[in-house]
């Protein structure tokens, strides 16, 4: 009796660890891109001559299609509304984690959400002396429940854990450059 009783308390603590993280991270994944002025801890917003550019890493994001939004009815993560196809699995490997990666970026004359537009995400890994580019194969999304004020770019990506990345947003010419410290790994 006290083994089950003991299972049945294991069972619950790990099944609310299991989705209070998930619940945490979807929760600041939205609230923080939802509007070009909103703040969040892995977060950061800069401007270019014609735009205010904010990136967001956050969790991994399931992203759908519209056709599977409509079948499956998902209640969270992302609509993909063009560019190139989003990833939802990933070769991940020791000392590298998988993340999604958005940048919305905003008219700063007007504060309008820019879609529909091409932009080219660069990472690049400055960290242990090795320079790594790599470009992000990019997505248009919207969080699902979300309405355009959501419309952002980016993709699912594993990224070196503790690593120091130059995160580069180029529109029409213009760059917004973002210096990010990766977390350290599990
Ligand atoms: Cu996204």
């Amino acid at each position: 009796m006290i083994v089950t009783r003991n299972r049945m308390a294991l069972g619950i603590v790990a099944a609310v660890a299991a989705i209070a993280p998930v619940n945490v991270s979807a929760a600041s994944a939205h609230s923080t891109v939802a509007g070009c002025n909103a703040r969040g801890a892995m977060t950061w917003t800069t401007t270019t001559a014609s735009y205010r550019v904010q990136l967001h890493i956050g969790m991994p994001e399931k992203m759908y299609t519209p056709a599977e939004v409509k079948k499956l009815h998902p209640k969270g993560g992302e609509v993909m509304m063009g560019g190139m196809m989003g990833m939802n699995s990933g070769m991940t490997m020791r000392g590298r984690s998988m993340h999604h990666l958005e940048a919305q970026i905003c008219s700063k004359q007007t504060g309008a959400v820019i879609a529909n537009a091409e932009p080219t995400i660069t990472l690049v890994d400055g960290s242990m002396g090795s320079m790594m580019t790599k470009k992000l194969p990019v997505a248009m999304m919207q969080g699902i429940g979300h309405g355009m004020e959501d419309f952002h770019y980016g993709n699912n990506v594993t990224m070196p854990d503790g690593h120091k990345l130059t995160v580069r947003v180029t529109l029409n010419g213009e760059t917004a450059v973002f210096r990010v410290q990766m977390p350290k790994g599990k």
